[in-house]
């Protein structure tokens, strides 16, 4: 297991990232609830939303949601659809701001990176750096982020969701049991809603009670998976903070009209996102070797399946096929609502290094 000790991590996310993105180019939507993502259509409208200003989650409004339930709750919202190429080039600049020479830094999604800022020596001078970085892109980019930190990349994750927007949350070593425990187990990323109800049926709710249980029941439970729980339950997940190498994954989805179970419409919107996704791995000189379907049912039920192919490729075909067979295997007998396809497993400078080597 990696030493984590006496490390010093920062976590840094945007605040409504997108939403803030749009209302910095238009100044007059500040202060009103803005929402991106499908068009809602006098609440008609099909898709999610990918997210919203503080304003409109005051109504109840959050990601991922249906727009048309987002219209029920706030009709009066500003509406609008993403604009990605300008989302990128606004992360592009929050993370220049965030290489720092001499410190790790690994971006994670669009508007979230870490830092391992152990060079800083101490808590305090760590605080001092946060706030000179939130600055920078408040005074810069004209934009608010969150930022958390402690001695593990868990801690400093949970801590920058912790007080948003605009937050800053310092959470010293023998501060972190006290900070985890009265959090539900829901905060632990990795713990989604199934895992969630499964440690509920244990009584274990809070991130504390999962610290405290006997590690035996963990183990009887989820197998030797049981003890890794508990360890992140103590702020313990082991990372190291490490540049990627480019994206992890390449996706793309489209929401239908009107639920259908017709082949060719079914395939005709898979042969698209084929065409998206390998379009943007050739731009950005990737190769992969996992294909993943995602297939959303009439009712919201959602299932995805992955497979692997033996060789790292950038080939449209093996794109085309594999999607294929993993479309089919999630055909049943219900209409389907959206289909996405994600390409993932990209090769890196290591595994090229050693193909090189072979
Ligand atoms: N996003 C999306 N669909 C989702 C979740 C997110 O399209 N289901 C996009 C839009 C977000 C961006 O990714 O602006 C960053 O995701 P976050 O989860 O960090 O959400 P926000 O930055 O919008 O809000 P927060 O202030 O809660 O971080
Ligand atoms: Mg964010």
């Amino acid at each position: 297991m990696t030493d984590s000790t006496g490390r010093i991590i920062l976590h840094l996310d945007m605040d409504s990232f997108y939403a803030s993105v749009e209302i910095r180019k238009r100044p007059d939507l500040a202060g009103k609830p803005v929402i991106i993502g499908a068009d809602p259509k006098h609440g008609k409208g099909r898709g999610v939303v990918a997210t919203c200003s503080y304003k409109a989650r005051e109504f109840g409004v959050r990601s991922a949601m249906p727009i048309s339930h987002a219209y029920t709750l706030c009709p009066h919202a500003v509406y609008l659809p993403p604009d990605f190429p300008l989302y990128v080039h606004a992360s592009a600049d929050v993370m220049a701001i965030l290489r720092i020479p001499g410190y790790p830094f690994e971006q994670v999604s669009i508007d979230e990176a870490f830092l391992d800022i152990t060079a800083r020596g101490s808590y305090p001078e760590a605080e001092k750096l946060a706030r000179h970085l939130k600055e920078r892109i408040r005074n810069e980019l004209g934009l608010t982020c969150s930022v958390g930190i402690g001695p593990s990349k868990l801690v400093a994750k949970i801590a920058s969701d912790f007080h948003k927007p605009d937050g800053l949350t310092v959470v010293p070593p023998e501060t972190v049991t006290g900070f985890l425990a009265p959090l539900p187990v829901r905060k632990i990323p990795g713990i989604g809603q199934k895992s969630e109800s499964e440690l509920s049926g244990l009584g274990i709710r809070t991130i504390g009670d999962l610290a405290a249980i006997n590690v035996q029941v963990l183990l009887a439970r989820f197998g030797k998976g049981g003890a890794g729980l508990q360890e992140l339950a103590l702020g313990n997940d082991g990372g190291i903070v490490a540049e990627r190498d480019g994206p992890r994954s390449v996706s793309r989805e489209t929401t239908f009209e009107e639920d259908t179970d017709d082949p060719r419409i079914l395939g005709a919107a898979l042969d698209e996102l084929v065409r998206d996704v390998h379009r943007t791995l050739r731009e950005d000189g990737l190769r992969f070797r996992t294909v993943t379907v995602k297939v959303r049912y009439t009712g919201f039920v959602t299932k995805t399946k992955a497979r692997s192919v033996s060789h790292y490729t950038d080939d449209i075909k093996t794109i085309a096929s594999t999607g294929r067979s993993l479309m089919n295997e999630l055909l049943v007998d219900r209409k389907i609502r959206l289909v996405g396809l994600r390409l993932s497993g990209f090769e890196t400078r290591d595994s090229r290094q050693r193909t090189l080597e072979l």
